[in-house]
């Protein structure tokens, strides 16, 4: 049976819960959930963090004996497994919802069953609606899970000649404070954030999330009290619009949209501009509710998203030889850090005293980046936000390991002497070069941004 406008809605509103969850699922994926009576909707939920319950629950609960005859709208496919918390498809079961309408099925859950279960109770089953924005919302959970890697995302910076520092080295800063605050979100929602030793001696980064102060705040709620970069944000709608592909709705404002800001108001709106009109609606709905402190308890998981709730995502320094010297700021314990260097290369001193270290192969004379991204995954990252030089951001993209870049580009020259962007083999003929393609681009303050996705080569 096709779906109906009702349909639509509320699962457009189960995955503007489900974003709530952006910067605190990890591992596991945002997930959001609405039950309702035809148009009335009766509970809702949304994951907060693992080990906490999942959407489906916090609905049932809100909904209490409203359940009954109930339809259920859920972004994720009910777990049938008994994870860190009980299957979910046994409380719908319990609580005798008619009906669960799924937008994307979880690959992780192909031993669980929890769909026959559901059917066998004489549950009507239906997938698929909105599956692209849901499963776009979680992409670094679906690379893991489907592919054993993370979903791995390049941030650059450069000058509108393509250059991203000088000769001597010297970037601070090429972009705007608004473009560096719109990096911390993506910072923000990765579960790790990949650097080499080589930026670690240049540019000694921290690599923590430093999210605006005023974005991360429960009862944040703009105006007077708006900080420099949430008002950046709001001011970066796209002068024009890339068309959107088949069903990516709100993929892009969904998964930039710091749920705890006015700009996430905008930014969502942004998203129903994007995409599918029947998301409009239900954005609407969410307005006020996407404000922390304007979320009612019991209606959508309690108090929404605050400061010091984020998950803090893993340092990670790729050292062959453990360079990274005493000082640097990746060493200081201030967020859970990975160095991963050759085997048989042991540090003298007491360096790393406060991060682990850990051996993967090498491969002509650097670390196998396949490798390290089969580590990465077996932690449970989901997704990689890389923030290092032209030498492993060249050869991520050479390996075929970058699922898109985050290209911020300023209006600014530095000239030919100055350093490049990606370090690629040299290409003998025009049939050879990196082709990208482009899937948003917006002015963000002054600079611009751009979302690629590399096209495979051959
Ligand atoms: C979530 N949130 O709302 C749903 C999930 O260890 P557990 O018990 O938290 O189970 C995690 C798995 O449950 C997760 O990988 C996914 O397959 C499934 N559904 N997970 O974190 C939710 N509905
Ligand atoms: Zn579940």
């Amino acid at each position: 049976m096709p779906f109906t406008a009702t349909d639509h809605r509320h699962m457009a509103r189960a995955l503007a819960l489900a974003e709530r969850g952006l910067f605190t699922t990890q591992p596991n994926p945002r997930v959001g959930c609405v039950i309702a009576h035809g148009d009335a909707v009766v509970g809702e939920g949304w994951h907060r963090r693992a080990g906490g319950p999942h959407a489906e629950v916090v609905a049932l609960r809100a909904a209490g004996e409203r359940t009954r005859g109930a339809t259920v709208y859920v972004t994720l496919e009910p777990c049938g497994l008994h994870g860190r918390t009980p299957p979910c498809a046994n409380a719908l079961i319990a609580a005798g919802v008619a009906r669960v309408v799924i937008a994307a099925e979880d690959t992780s859950q192909a031993e669980g069953a929890g769909l026959a279960r559901l059917r066998a109770a004489g549950i009507a089953i239906e997938t698929g609606l909105l599956r692209e924005p849901a499963r776009e919302l979680n992409v670094g959970f679906f690379r893991r899970i489907e592919n054993g890697r993370p979903f791995v995302r390049v941030k650059l910076a450069m000058s509108l000649d393509g250059r991203t520092a000088l000769a001597n080295g010297a970037s601070q800063w090429i972009t705007g404070e608004a473009a560096r605050a719109d990096g911390q979100r993506w910072r923000a929602r990765s579960s790790a954030i990949l650097t080499g030793s080589g930026t670690v001696l240049a540019d000694n980064p921290r690599l923590t999330v430093r999210l605006p102060i005023a974005c991360a705040a429960p009862g944040f709620a703009g105006g007077a009290g708006r900080s420099e970069a949430a008002a950046a944000l709001i001011s970066s709608k796209p002068p024009f619009t890339q068309p959107s592909p088949p069903g990516a709705l709100g993929g892009e404002g969904l998964q930039t949209v710091d749920p705890g800001s006015a700009a996430a108001v905008e930014e969502v709106q942004d998203a129903a501009h994007l995409g599918s009109p029947s998301i409009s609606a239900a954005v609407e709905n969410d307005r006020n509710a996407a404000r922390p402190g304007s979320l009612s308890p019991g209606s959508a998981g309690g108090e929404g998203w605050g400061e010091g709730e984020a998950f803090a995502p893993l340092r990670v320094v790729l050292d062959r030889r453990l360079r990274t010297p005493a000082g640097s700021h990746v060493l200081d314990g201030s967020a859970p850090t990975l160095i991963l260097h050759g085997a048989g290369v042991e540090a003298d001193d007491d360096r790393f005293a406060r991060v682990e270290c850990f051996a993967v192969p090498v491969r002509d004379g650097r670390l196998d980046l396949a490798a390290v991204l089969a580590l990465l995954a077996a932690r449970q990252v989901n997704e990689v936000h890389v923030e290092a030089g032209p030498v492993l951001g060249g050869a991520l993209l050479a390996a075929g390991l970058v699922d898109e870049l985050l290209l911020y580009v300023a209006p600014v020259l530095l000239g030919d002497q100055a350093r490049p962007l990606l370090q690629l083999p040299s290409l003998g003929e025009m049939a050879e070069r990196w082709q990208l393609r482009t899937i948003d681009q917006r002015m963000v303050g002054t600079d611009w941004r751009l979302r690629l996705v590399p096209d495979r080569r051959g």
